[in-house]
């Protein structure tokens, strides 16, 4: 084979590791494991754009590097395939979502399986496939039985619970509960009906089915997650979503709130994303005050993080959709309040949280007590205060909260300083500050203040300390049809899981992917959706479980993927254990990255995984941008006039698919061809060429920039895909698909291959010892390569491949002590031709089980140096000579010289200038 035929060679490899199942992975205790795991793509049906791959080959160049390195590698691919696309899909065809969803994945794995990843194939899994189901809604069955101890810091069986209400009651347990968990005694447990047996363990349950209000979004038919919402819209599709009050199963996911945000003290990911979470899981520490309510037995219950400012409270404000709201109107503030509650009522929390400009609210007419100095405060109803944070109700310290203070000066309430600094002579108060004017806590600092207030309210009953999260448990059901069924069955209105013998629970067949006409979910229109047991047959749930349920534990799955017994073997698990590098975008910072950690930490409770966080090491890349291209048409003509003459002209721009434009240069045939309505279109050129504009924006079909990447590889090979996406830039960056590029990368590969190869194109490859130079070239290459892997940094090793080979080629490099590893180097990126050149080397074994070349620091010091001789002033002969020699042993060289003995003609010289690393000066 003469030249870089990478067609050839990329058919050949490809085949051969899928014969040889080169990338099988199997446990091996005598081998350190290494996990490397991407994000698992949702197969959408428009295929892969060269920006998806680009995580995907950054975690296969290291895991390709960990080969070389001696570790046992699983590095697995599979399918994220439940999900709304194919189901609208399903909607407007009539066609099966599970047909659509089938077709993208073939498509997916082929253009997958182009790039030549190092995929264990046979462990791919679908969150879609029942097989894999059945142990998604295992795993729902075991929340269900569990509750969250409080003493044990874990969860616990739910039969344990209920052994523990038999002897004592409730009183005594610590335990994660609804808040309006009432207290019994094991007396009155034991009277409980069945009934009233179950709606009680549903309040501890982790997984429990509840009155919630949801995130309706009417469009789509479902109800969606706060991270599904964006500014009062659908995230996909962009609808209006409103708030509703629905029967919802949720997830107890805030029992683990602590936990989660100590976890992320032990995992090496980026500070951005940790701080979201922390954001996300939203942590306050402070303290629950009840307010007596002037002339009536009502109380209202606030939380505060700064009950140091007690003495400062002017008023007090509820959230407007608080029940006690409208309650506490007096008939004079009727009119007014009631008017403003129903207004702001119809704002969702969203928008009035994002608006901060608008002060609005209303006096209620009542008033309250403050518990330390006996006054009486006005109680307000406020947009600030949302109703589904703390308890709705807050207690304003305007001279000390920044929204208490414009909402009192919008109304003219009273601004009481208690603290040093105040937002009236804008500064802001500073944590800690000294306690001024405040009764028994007058010149106290805060956390002193702050403790004294708690024992108070302790002491007196009203009040405790009390530790807030903004998150908030996580909604588990879609009433959509494609997804994971809820293994439950209803019985006089209450849930009942099946058994377990029954799982998995297959999605039914429907007549159509839509609500029924009494506006129940899809799986309303099933036939004999019902579960038997011995005394009867009872309807099944009908909504199923959301996108995030088969994503949050998959990574279980891949190490043991067929096996039927349990979701995973656990002496797997435990070989595997935490995955080691874990890529994909940031996009899922708060959503998936939470799930999956909390339903880790579950399994981890249950005993069945030996780790409680999931990823240790996590890299978000950046997305790849698209680079559109644009033509200018000639208003209300079929005229396009190029770029540069656009101006003198009335045009309007309008994208044009990058695919017929190369180096901004328009195909002018291939437009025509493009759409019918352009068959007849003329142009208006420059310089006999239609030049385009172009700008960077997002990758999509709607843009006409997608650059799909098995046209690349269809023209340059998947070695230059893969190395020209690393080459674009840092892999976290977000960067513009260029290809203008690509021909260098290309070009590199070429010369890589000839470097092994005569100018006949015969391969040719010298046994001859390297010289010094050359293993310098080489060993640059190896230390960089290396440094380079530690940080993830993939853009600089492509630069140092190049570097090193113009170095080789500059020298005719063919040694076999340079070639080989140098091979084994670039292996993990381009691997395909690395595979050809090291069987050509003359082995038989893949290079995937070669070693990483050993870097030597030697080859990197200068040793020697040419030292100049010169005599009477004029340089008579060059020696290459130890840098280490001392300045005799110099002159013993330079004098023993043949070149400087014929010019020293027998004579001594008589003056003998040494500077050693730079010049051998004689005078005769
Ligand atoms: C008095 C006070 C004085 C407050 C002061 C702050 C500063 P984070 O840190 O987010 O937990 N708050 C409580 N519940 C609220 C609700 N449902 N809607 C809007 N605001 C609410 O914030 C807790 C603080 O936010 C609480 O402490 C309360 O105002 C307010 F100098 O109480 B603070």
């Amino acid at each position: 084979m003469a030249e870089y035929n990478f067609r050839e060679i990329e058919q050949k490899w490809q085949g051969y590791w899928k014969e040889k199942g080169t990338f099988k992975a199997e446990v091996d205790p005598n081998r350190p494991k290494f996990y490397s795991l991407d994000m698992f793509p949702y197969p959408s049906g428009a295929g892969l754009h060269v920006g998806h791959p680009l995580g995907y080959i950054a975690s296969d160049i290291v895991s390709r590097f960990k080969m070389l390195k001696g570790f046992n590698v699983l590095h697995p691919m599979g399918y994220d395939s439940f999900g709304l696309p194919a189901e609208q899909y399903a909607i407007q065809t009539g066609q099966h979502p599970a047909i659509t969803t089938e077709q993208n994945i073939a498509r997916y794995t082929e253009q997958l399986k182009n790039i030549g990843f190092a995929f264990d194939w046979d462990r791919e899994v679908r969150t879609s496939d029942p097989s894999y189901y059945k142990w998604t809604q295992w795993i729902f069955m075991q929340l269900f039985n569990s509750y969250y101890d409080l003493d044990a810091d874990k969860a616990l069986s739910i039969d344990s619970l209920v052994a523990k209400f038999e002897k004592e009651g409730n009183g005594k347990v610590k335990a994660v509960c609804d808040d309006d968990t009432s207290i019994f005694s094991a007396e009155e447990w034991n009277a409980f009906s069945e009934k009233e047996k179950q709606e009680m363990l549903l309040k501890y349950r982790l997984t429990f089915l509840a009155e919630t209000t949801v995130n309706w979004c009417p469009a789509l038919g479902t109800v969606l997650s706060n991270d599904e919402v964006k500014d009062g819209f659908s995230e996909r599709g962009g609808h209006p979503v409103e708030r509703k009050k629905m029967m919802q199963w949720s997830m107890r996911i805030t029992a683990y709130a602590d936990r989660l945000l100590q976890g992320l003290e032990k995992v090496d990911w980026s500070e951005p994303i940790k701080e979201m979470q922390r954001n996300w899981i939203g942590k306050s520490i402070g303290a629950e005050v009840l307010f007596d309510v002037k002339g009536s037995d009502k109380k209202i219950k606030v939380f505060t993080t700064r009950v140091d400012t007690i003495f400062g409270v002017t008023y007090l404000a509820l959230a407007p959709e608080s029940d006690l709201a409208a309650e506490l109107v007096t008939d004079d503030q009727r009119e007014t309040a009631e008017a403003y509650i129903q207004v702001a009522k119809n704002r969702s929390e969203r928008e009035r949280m994002s608006d901060v400009k608008t002060i609005s609210g209303a006096f209620t007419g009542s008033y309250a007590i403050n518990p330390f100095n006996g006054e009486e405060i006005q109680i307000w109803v406020a947009d600030y205060v949302l109703a589904g944070y703390g308890t709705g109700a807050v207690m304003a310290v305007p001279a000390h909260d920044e929204r208490d203070y414009n909402f009192a000066k919008h109304f003219g309430l009273e601004i009481r300083q208690v603290i040093e600094g105040s937002m009236e002579n804008g500064s802001f108060p500073g944590k800690g500050g000294l306690i001024i004017n405040s009764g028994f806590i007058s010149g106290l600092y805060m956390k002193e203040a702050m403790q004294k207030c708690i024992e108070f309210l302790e002491a007196k009953g009203i009040g405790k300390g009390k530790i807030q999260f903004r998150m908030r448990d996580a909604i588990f059901t879609r009433q959509r049809y494609w997804g994971e069924p809820l293994p439950v069955y209803f019985k006089d209105g209450l849930p009942y899981l099946i058994e377990e013998k029954d799982l998995p629970l297959v999605l039914p067949e429907v007549d159509k992917y839509l609500p029924t006409e009494d506006g129940e979910p899809p799986l309303g229109r099933a036939k004999d959706w019902t579960y038997k047991t011995a005394d009867g047959e009872y309807p099944l749930e009908l909504s199923t479980m959301p996108g995030w349920a088969g994503s949050s534990w998959y990574f279980f799955r891949y190490m043991d993927p067929k096996n039927e017994a349990v979701f995973a073997d656990k002496d797997k698990t435990d070989y595997w254990g935490a995955v080691d590098l874990y890529i994909g975008g940031s996009e899922h910072a708060t959503g998936h990255l939470l799930y999956s950690r909390f339903w880790t930490k579950f399994l981890y409770d249950l005993g069945v995984v030996s780790i409680d966080e999931p990823f240790q090491k996590m890299i978000n890349q950046g997305m790849i941008q698209g680079r559109s291209n644009f033509v200018y048409r000639l208003k209300g003509t079929n005229t396009f006039v190029s770029f540069g003459l656009k101006d003198q002209y009335d045009t309007s721009a309008m994208h044009v698919d990058v695919n017929i434009v190369h180096n901004d240069q328009l195909n002018l045939e291939k437009f025509k061809a493009w759409r019918p309505d352009l068959a007849d279109a003329e142009f208006i050129l420059e310089d006999g060429k239609y030049l385009c504009g172009s700008e960077v924006e997002k990758m999509s079909k709607s843009k006409y920039n997608v650059v799909n990447p098995d046209d690349i590889i269809e023209r340059y090979g998947a070695d230059t895909l893969r190395l020209y996406e690393m080459f674009l830039g840092p892999l976290e960056q977000f960067k513009p698909w260029n290809t203008n590029g690509i021909d260098g990368v290309y070009k590199f590969l070429r010369k890589v291959w000839n470097l092994y190869h005569n100018a006949a194109g015969e391969f040719a490859v010298s046994d001859e010892k390297a010289s010094k130079e050359e293993l310098k070239a080489l060993h640059k290459a190896i230390k960089k390569m290396e440094e380079d892997m530690a940080n993830y940094s993939f853009n600089t090793s492509v630069s140092s491949f190049m570097i090193c080979v113009n170095e080789l080629t500059a020298m005719k490099c063919n040694k076999r002590d340079v070639l080989e590893p140098l091979a084994v180097l670039i292996s993990p990126y381009a691997p395909h031709i690395a595979e050809e050149l090291w069987s050509l080397l003359g082995h038989s074994d893949s290079i995937t089980t070669a070693r990483f070349p050993e870097f030597k620091e030697e080859y990197l010091v200068e040793s020697n140096f040419e030292y100049p001789v010169m005599i009477n002033g004029k340089m008579r002969a060059k020696l290459d000579l130890p840098l280490s020699l001392s300045v005799p042993e110099i002159e013993n060289s330079a004098l023993a010289d043949a070149t400087v003995q014929k010019w020293l003609e027998g004579k001594a010289p008589k003056k003998v200038i040494i500077v050693p690393g730079k010049i051998v000066n004689l005078v005769v």
